[in-house]
């Protein structure tokens, strides 16, 4: 006989059995149960009854080997984010364990659902010390946003299943499920259908009330110079589409987070860009000037905001997030929303009417925008990165295209010179803002959407974190691409010493420190002298493709070069490091402190 299941807790199609089978089984099961087809998992002492039972679903699961649990988390990350679905990653206890932290804290802070499995050692000797034991719930409490220790086999499936619930339900984030070894080996009977018990915490979305969505529709109305601020809720919440009709209604412009990027399309004449800190001058203009803000799916985080008194001083501000605490908790709303934004949007949508006037704001932001716009010296002669990402774009824009990025300037510039049009197609690290996300992350993307072009826009620094991860490209025949902005330092903390302390250069050249660099002392690298590393051999080392390119006129040939190859490539342009990322507001200003040039 088999057990009963509920066919709507579950979903996938399911396997039930009447005997006792092990705690890994069950685990295993229930992820296949939640529709769960990859698993980035790196094995150990603790973790091996998992991968056992992984071997065992070899037909549902494909188990991805990275070469560094970071990678495993960031992978998890870049399937999550490009589809919307959980990320599962699996690593052993004690090392394996705290090399996840980096990935869970990056996924809390940005909202991405995953599942971190780890391995722990057994019961009876947690608190010993014992071999690879790290208390890796107390290490994770606060990056989570929920967690478990498992001491009971009976429980797990129902554990795993309260963590899809909380991944996935209100504000996505991580979930962590620590699984001592004796729990995975110990045979128990499953029963998939277990009711969940989450005292405290519904999942249920909030949704706006009928005179919430009627006073934004009045602000709107009433308004004359509105601007939306759309952030990562935009894309987590699926709201895009929402978002977009609400701006073919009113034709209010859009400024987005650097998470929220792709959540409207960039190439739209309502397109502000990426506002804050290295947003555009117009962005940062039309939020100085507005007389109301519809912040949607937002934090105002601080590279957004500067100084948050003076941040839209004299407008009024609408705040719709799913998240309560997020409502207040920086800047106070004078109409503050919580709510799922796909919901609260469509709603919206249904009553909303246009301001009465928006031809002369609208005028106004064209100047901005044509008067203004993210430029670079265009008769440099040499290649600028800014230069690389747009032809980059122009090379791509009309195909299928997801970029990840590592974290630095040349994220910046992916920022700012590549115009997502389509959501979840922009992978970066932005609340925690981790180098190494860039290609791991391309390495979950690549992954889930084996038919899309996954280019990794990445910095020398950066790539150097978990260049291990060519491995994975190879061996996982999973024809990630490269195009490294090499500029041999580590440009962002650069741009800060230059701006900062009198270009004093502390560490942050990357190459060997009898180079007059080393100290500032120089006056850049030129491409005869050694760029170091040689990304290009250890590229090849991993069986990569790849080339360098310094010359301008090489610039286009080597991109369609690098697009057109087959398994994973890698372009390496070497770039100037005196180039700064602008406009640039310092931390913690305003829109009056912005710098230009
Ligand atoms: C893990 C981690 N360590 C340190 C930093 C601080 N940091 C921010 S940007 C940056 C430089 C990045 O260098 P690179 O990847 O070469 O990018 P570039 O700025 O040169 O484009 C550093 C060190 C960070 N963000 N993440
Ligand atoms: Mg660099």
């Amino acid at each position: 006989m088999a057990t009963e299941v509920n066919p709507e807790t579950t979903g996938a199609e399911r396997q039930v059995s009447p005997q006792p089978i092990s705690g890994a089984d069950i685990v295993v099961q229930t992820l296949v149960n939640h529709g769960v087809d990859t698993v980035f998992a790196y094995p150990g002492g603790t973790s091996m009854p998992i991968h056992q039972a992984l071997t065992r679903f070899r037909d549902k699961i494909r188990v991805v080997l990275p070469r560094h649990e970071q990678g495993g988390g960031f992978a998890a990350q870049g399937y999550a984010r490009s589809t919307g679905k959980v990320g599962v990653c699996c690593a052993t206890s004690g090392p394996g364990a705290t090399n996840l932290v980096t990935s869970i804290a990056d996924a809390k802070l940005d909202s991405i659902p995953i599942i971190a499995l780890t391995g722990q050692v057994g019961t009876p000797v947690i608190g010993t010390d014992a071999f690879q034991e790290t208390p890796i719930v107390e290490v994770c409490r606060s990056v989570t946003k929920h967690h478990y220790l498992v001491t009971d086999a009976n429980d797990l499936a129902r554990i795993v299943r309260e963590a899809f619930y909380v991944a996935t339900t209100g504000r996505p984030g991580p979930v962590l499920i620590d699984l001592p070894k004796n729990v995975q080996i110990a045979q128990v009977v499953p029963d998939y259908d277990q009711p969940m018990d989450l005292p405290g915490y519904s999942g249920q979305s909030p949704q706006a009330r009928p005179e919430e969505i009627q006073a934004i529709a009045e602000a709107i109305k009433r308004s004359r110079r509105p601007v939306i601020y759309a952030g990562g809720g935009i894309i987590s919440a699926e709201a895009a589409e929402e978002l977009y009709a609400l701006v073919q209604k009113t034709g209010i412009p859009v400024a987005m987070t650097l998470k929220g990027l792709g959540g409207f399309p960039g190439d739209h004449p309502l397109s502000l860009d990426m506002l804050g800190m290295h947003g555009s001058v117009y962005s940062n203009y039309a939020v100085d000037n507005a007389d109301l803000l519809l912040a949607f799916g937002v934090r105002f985080d601080d590279r957004v905001t500067g100084k948050v008194s003076e941040f839209v001083k004299h407008g009024r501000i609408v705040h719709v997030d799913i998240d309560p605490s997020e409502i207040n908790k920086v800047k106070e709303a004078d109409l503050p929303v919580v709510s799922d934004i796909k919901y609260a949007l469509a709603e919206l949508n249904k009553i909303v009417e246009p301001p009465a006037d928006l031809e002369e704001w609208q005028r106004k932001i064209a100047v901005w925008k044509r008067d203004e716009p993210f430029d670079y010296d265009r008769k440099f002669d040499g290649i600028l990165p800014q230069h690389a990402i747009e032809e980059l774009w122009k090379l791509t824009r009309d195909r299928d295209t997801i970029i990840a990025t590592g974290v630095g300037q040349h994220q910046m510039w992916a920022a700012q010179f590549y115009k997502q049009r389509r959501p979840r197609a922009f992978l970066s690290s932005s609340g925690l803002g981790t180098m190494g996300f860039g290609l791991p992350a391309a390495v979950g993307a690549k992954l889930a959407h084996p038919d899309k072009l996954v280019i990794d826009v990445d910095g020398d620094g950066s790539l150097l974190m978990n260049i291990q991860e060519m491995a994975t490209c190879f061996c996982e025949k999973l024809p990630v691409k490269v195009m490294l902005l090499n500029n041999m330092h580590l440009g962002m903390v650069v741009q800060w010493e230059d701006r900062f302390h009198a270009a004093n250069r502390a560490h942050t050249y990357l190459g060997p420190i009898d180079h007059p660099e080393a100290i500032g002392m120089g006056n850049g690298i030129t491409p005869q002298e050694r760029y170091y590393p040689d990304f290009i051999t250890i590229a090849r080392g991993f069986g990569w493709d790849g080339r360098s390119v310094s010359a301008k006129d090489e610039l286009v040939p080597a991109i369609e070069a690098m697009l057109k190859a087959t398994g994973p490539y890698i372009l390496q342009v070497q770039i100037p490091y005196q180039e700064h990322v602008l406009p640039m507001i310092p931390s913690g200003m305003t829109v009056r402190e912005l710098i230009k040039e």
